[in-house]
């Protein structure tokens, strides 16, 4: 068991597991007068079924100062991997939580770090840190994860920028992409964190073609990926073979997206956490 505490937040699409000691903090998102807790218990089917459904006023919510609070409680040690900063507040509000504990709780550390991304680079990231928690103290811990993530990306297909445009999570230009009926957006978490379009495409055919050959612009060499979908099993899977084709020895997983992925990556949505 690591001294460690790992906390991260639920648009990592991971769960608690008590045996590495990783806490997931969810986010909630409120479709019309609902609020959905996008934690272990939710209801996946009928959220994605919710979400189709919504016509009325939606929107997320960072994780408030308590819900850190309870996860770190019992710590000495700990990290929290968020959320990019370029697009939610949950960074801020996981800085505020760590300063709060540390003043109340003498002699303790949490190291927050911004992951500037969303979805299956945190899980890239996560499976680093479970590494470098073994042997190394925080601050070595905060050296090694920066470098590593100047390593990982985000890809991401999208077939509706709705949900991110409506929430202001996209800028104007971006947001005018959305009206377009059959066309998907391949786009990447930029530097700073914030959503990059790089591509469009008509059909899955030619998203994977371009999700992969922008793989390989940012140094895809074999390295291992993760991709999540929001039911697009298919594509999913299709874009794992034409990986394999190319690179047979990589690691590829597929998972679903959890409920704030799954919201702001609408149906169809394809998101590529990998190694560069
Ligand atoms: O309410 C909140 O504070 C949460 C806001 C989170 C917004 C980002 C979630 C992104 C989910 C959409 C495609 C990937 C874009 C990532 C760009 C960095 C997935």
């Amino acid at each position: 068991m690591n001294e460690i505490k790992l906390i991260v937040d639920s648009s990592s699409n991971l769960n608690s597991d008590l045996s590495s000691n990783l806490d997931v903090v969810p986010l909630v998102i409120n479709l019309g007068n609902e609020s959905y807790i996008d934690d272990d218990q939710l209801d996946y089917k009928h959220f994605l079924e919710s979400i189709y459904a919504n016509n009325e006023k939606s929107g997320t919510a960072c994780p408030n100062l308590q819900a850190w609070l309870d996860a770190l409680t019992g710590s000495k040690k700990a990290i929290i991997l968020t959320v990019t900063s370029g697009l939610s507040g949950t960074y801020s509000s996981a800085c505020q939580a760590a300063k709060i504990y540390e003043e109340e709780n003498p002699g303790s550390e949490v190291l927050v770090i911004d992951s500037k991304s969303a979805g299956p680079e945190l899980k890239l990231l996560i499976d680093k840190l479970l590494e470098l928690v073994q042997h190394e103290n925080l601050s070595l811990v905060r050296e090694d994860i920066k470098a590593y993530q100047e390593k990982t990306h985000l890809l991401f297909s999208l077939e509706s920028l709705h949900n991110l445009a409506v929430n202001g999570r996209i800028n104007s230009a971006v947001a005018k992409i959305a009206g377009m009926l059959h066309i998907r957006m391949i786009g990447e978490a930029s530097q700073e964190g914030t959503l990059e379009p790089l591509d469009k495409a008509r059909g899955s055919k030619k998203t994977i073609v371009s999700l992969f050959n922008n793989m390989k612009k940012q140094n895809y060499a074999g390295g291992k990926v993760y991709i999540d979908h929001v039911a697009n099993l298919k594509d999913a899977k299709n874009l794992k073979e034409v990986i394999l084709a190319e690179f047979p020895t990589a690691i590829v997983e597929i998972g679903i997206c959890h409920g704030l992925c799954s919201f702001y990556a609408e149906k169809g949505g394809l998101m590529v956490g990998f190694e560069g």
